[in-house]
């Protein structure tokens, strides 16, 4: 019997399988509205049979953005757009789920095919950036943001409530916090970045705040018997990993304590040239040690799209769930050969009926 394909119950959530499509940036949204681009994106994957389909970092404000091209969710009419995607995923069985983002000193960057670097001092189409201090990310992204003044930090703490509320009123089910890739929440965790000298700055439990503040005013909007997850980097791959993960573990357990029902395990990516272990599942030990020692179900990305790994990871108890990126863009029926390879009974099942009706047929 296979693991991958049993259902997984988050509070009053029930995805089919535990086969998820993590949240992945398109880059094709117009001032943060997202088009038929999307709809369409987003209906074939969850058409493809996996259980739960997360939609894109959309920004909590237009500066928190990556690129031009990023989706919104920073007012009504941004999240109105969304409606025809939620109503599409759920169409196709799968549980519609949104990511709420701010890039913090990453973002005003160009598009990943149309550099990725930072856009050029001067170019209309760039914007003053902002983080917890004013460090640039370097590499590639070398412009320095301004330092967040509190009024600042409050006012992105609300954008992410304000966000979560509309991401409820659309109908999205599954929340997830992007506190992870360098982005604004990662880069307060991390001293790399953070330097402040406030309340926001300095100790673990300081670096800690504005992550667990946005954590719990969130919880507070979102209904509590829907899902809210985080995504967050639990290492950094600089050389102080042991020290990083057990800061990083402590802060998963808080963030259960605070009301988080699940946890993303993914990477800090805050500074560049660290050297990342690329290989298959290599996150699976990382993610497991995460859920054993915050108690808490986890899951992750980065190499998890064979369908044995996938299996495996599960069954083993490494993940909850097992986020299946970049296989789904080059097949988005991914769940339903992944059923068929792992002799499912009945792998049809896995899509909607007016496709499985004939597949099981002739
Ligand atoms: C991503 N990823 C990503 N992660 C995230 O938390 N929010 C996002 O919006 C995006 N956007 C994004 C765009 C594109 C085009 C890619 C390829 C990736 C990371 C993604 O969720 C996932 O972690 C990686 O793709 C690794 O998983 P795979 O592809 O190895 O299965
Ligand atoms: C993965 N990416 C994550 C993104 C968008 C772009 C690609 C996100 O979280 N919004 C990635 C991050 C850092 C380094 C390599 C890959």
């Amino acid at each position: 019997m296979s693991a991958l394909f049993q259902p997984f119950k988050l509070k009053d959530i029930t995805l089919r399988n535990r086969v998820a499509v993590p949240p992945m940036c398109q880059y094709m949204a117009v001032d943060g509205l997202v088009n038929d681009w999307h709809l369409s994106h987003y209906a074939g994957m969850a058409r493809g049979g996996a259980g739960l389909v997360i939609v894109e970092a959309a920004a909590v404000s237009p500066e928190g953005r990556i690129t031009p091209g990023c989706a919104g969710i920073w007012n009504d009419d941004l999240a109105q757009a969304f409606v025809p995607v939620v109503e599409a995923i759920k169409a196709a069985g799968a549980v519609p789920g949104i990511q709420i983002a701010h890039a913090g000193r990453k973002a005003s960057a160009n598009r990943p095919w149309e550099g990725d670097d930072h856009i050029a001092e001067g170019d209309a189409r760039g914007w003053q950036t902002i983080a917890p201090s004013a460090i640039a990310f370097g590499g590639n992204l070398g412009k320095v943001p301004r330092a967040m003044t509190l009024d600042d930090i409050a006012r992105v703490r609300q954008d992410f409530v304000d966000a979560a509320v509309r991401a409820r009123d659309v109908g999205f089910e599954w929340l997830e916090l992007h506190f992870a890739h360098g982005y604004l929440a990662q880069s307060f965790f991390s001293a790399h970045s953070n330097q402040r000298d406030d309340i926001y700055g300095g100790s673990l439990e300081n670096r800690s705040r504005f992550l667990l503040e946005t954590l719990k005013a969130v919880r507070e909007v979102w209904p509590e018997h829907l899902a809210l997850t985080v995504r967050f980097g639990v290492i950094e791959f600089d050389g102080r990993d042991e020290e990083t993960l057990r800061a990083s573990i402590g802060l998963v357990k808080q963030f259960k304590d605070a009301g988080m029902d699940m946890i993303s395990v993914s990477m800090g990516f805050t500074i560049p040239d660290v050297s990342i272990p690329w290989g298959p599942a290599f996150m699976g030990p990382i993610a497991e040690r995460v859920r054993k020692q915050a108690d808490v179900p986890v899951s992750s990305a980065w190499g998890f799209g064979t369908p044995e790994i996938a299996e495996r990871v599960v069954k083993d108890q490494q993940l909850d769930v097992v986020m299946v990126g970049k296989a789904h863009l080059a097949n988005p029926h991914w769940a339903y050969f992944a059923a068929k390879e792992l002799k499912v009974d009945r792998a049809s099942w896995t899509l909607p009926a007016p496709y499985a009706h004939w597949l099981e047929r002739y």
